[in-house]
């Protein structure tokens, strides 16, 4: 088959940025475009496969590709015997190297690769799949790439115009028996949470979502069971439209209402306290005039100003205020909760741009404004004027990718963690305190906390994790850290013979949780 891309021509100077590997390369920890670029592939609109070998080129670092089953991995050290669940992760791995015009494509685009590390009785089975959507599919017919840029559907080839884009490459959550597997630009992708086969390429929660799109970060209210989500661009592409919805533990939808965002920006996650629901709408808007040149989607203005947003669970959606303040980029919510009218949420974020490999509008990408703290977000909802407070808390910690005992979202919480200072991050709010994990020569990707048992105390439990053996070639160990004494190092480990396929998110499931 041999085919003509159409679209517009990009110049990759105006958009690449700085070729620094900064914050965003640990966002993902793979090999991040973000350089001067070489070439395209000499491949190019011919039928066969060939990834470029230059790491920062699309797929030319991290691509692994193989669908595996390895039943009872290598385990050493104290595997607890009652720990009973699994171990999810996904992240991005290029299905097809992209067509020449878009080899200077950023690492977000691709194909989404979910694993699973089924843990019980001591045992361990490793299995991954690709989330196997409308996109997946249709490529994997042609033999080759058929979409162009990252969130730039002008970019693709006309076989497939119209199509759902999504890559399901973000995060994946568990919830009325589903393996739900998150872009933020589509519907989740249903995945059965055993055997990670693909039941829904397009889930709509039975035909109720109203929205086009779906966060990769919803949230489970922990004394109701439900299912609070959004999607931003909701009512189509670069729409200002946000719709928030609830669902019940059956996965009904409950509660949906649709608002307005100052603009269309990449609101990745968002906090649910138990009576409000906080947007957050970083300076990176979806920038027209970058999508029309073919580029990435999102372009970093420092010059417009970041919103909190708030709204009232369950409400109208008339209520909806936006509030200013400190200019944080910020991506991930560690937790927040509200007393009353007031609402204190926990994100990491940096001064300025987060992610080098989306071009900035104003200046170069600085990798100093980019290093992630944890910043504390307050607002009063009766308080006059319309902005919020922003501080600095941890400084000595430097990190990206907060985490809290997911049976703590809406709630106050006493204990998160982050990626941060090479290792694992463990702050007790209560206290405090923190401190950084670390195992020498190994690097860790970001973790999921692990409860003891499932109605463990708050924090009672462990970190779970891979970790990158850099004198063994990047070899992966999944490490279990007991929160009890981190200072013993990893109580068990997973020794696997080869290294895992990259992820941006993880999460962790009790077997009740599962069906298993
Ligand atoms: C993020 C990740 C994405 C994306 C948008 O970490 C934001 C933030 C892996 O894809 O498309
Ligand atoms: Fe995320």
């Amino acid at each position: 088959m041999t085919k003509e891309i159409k679209g517009p021509q990009l110049n990759r100077r105006g958009f690449m940025g700085a070729s620094t590997l900064g914050t965003g390369a640990a966002l993902v920890g793979l090999g991040m475009s973000g350089g001067a670029l070489a070439q395209g592939n000499p491949a190019a609109g011919a039928p066969q496969v060939d990834f470029p070998n230059d790491p920062r080129l699309f797929g030319g670092s991290g691509t692994n590709r193989t669908e595996m089953d390895l039943r009872d991995c290598e385990v050493e050290g104290d595997w607890p015997k009652d720990l009973d669940g699994a171990f999810y992760r996904v992240g991005p791995d290029p299905q097809y190297p992209k067509q020449p015009e878009y080899v200077g494509d950023i690492p977000f685009d691709g194909e989404g690769h979910v694993s699973m590390f089924r843990i019980k009785d001591g045992h361990v089975d490793y299995k991954t799949r690709y989330a196997r959507n409308a996109r997946w599919v249709a490529q994997a017919e042609a033999r080759q790439s058929l979409f162009g840029m990252y969130r730039n559907p002008g970019t693709d080839d006309p076989s497939v115009a119209g199509f759902n884009r999504g890559t399901a490459n973000t995060q994946l959550f568990t919830h009325h028996g589903k393996l739900l597997v998150f872009k933020e630009d589509s519907p989740p992708v249903a995945m059965d949470p055993l055997t990670l086969e693909t039941i829904d390429p397009e889930y709509t929660f039975g035909g109720k979502l109203e929205s086009k799109t779906h966060t990769a970060h919803p949230k489970i209210d922990p004394l109701t069971g439900e299912f609070v989500s959004f999607g931003y661009e909701a009512t189509g592409f670069l729409s200002k439209d946000v719709n928030v919805f609830t669902a019940d533990k059956d996965g009904n939808i409950t509660w949906s209402v649709t608002v307005e965002a100052p603009y269309a920006g990449m609101m990745h996650d968002f906090c649910v306290t138990q009576d409000y629901v906080v947007l957050y709408l970083p300076n990176m808007p979806a920038d027209e005039a970058l999508i029309a040149e073919g580029g990435p989607h999102f372009r970093y203005n420092s010059q417009l100003p970041c919103y909190l947003g708030v709204l009232k669970r369950g409400g109208d959606g008339s209520d909806m205020k936006w509030f200013t303040g400190p200019n944080y980029f910020c991506t991930h919510v560690m937790g927040g909760w509200n007393e009353g009218t007031k609402i204190t949420v926990d994100m990491d974020g940096g001064e300025g741009n987060q992610f080098p490999f989306f071009p900035s509008l104003h200046e170069p990408w600085d990798p100093v404004k980019g290093t992630g703290y944890l910043r504390r977000f307050t607002v009063d909802l009766a308080a006059r004027g319309d902005s919020y407070e922003a501080v600095t808390i941890f400084p000595e910690i430097t990190g990206v990718l907060a985490r809290q005992d997911d049976r703590y979202h809406t709630l106050p919480y006493r204990w998160g963690f982050l990626q941060a200072n090479g290792g694992w991050a463990i702050i007790d709010h209560q206290a405090g305190t923190s401190k950084v994990f670390t195992i020498p020569g190994v690097s860790l990707s970001e973790m999921c906390f692990v409860p003891r048992t499932p109605d463990a105390a708050e924090g009672d439990g462990y970190l779970i994790g891979l970790g990158s053996v850099q004198a063994e070639g990047g070899r992966s160990d999944l490490i279990l850290l007991d929160l009890a004494n981190v200072d013993a190092g990893p109580r068990a480990r997973v020794k696997m013979p080869y290294r895992c396929v990259g992820q941006v998110h993880g999460w962790w499931a009790d077997a009740s949780a599962i069906g298993a």
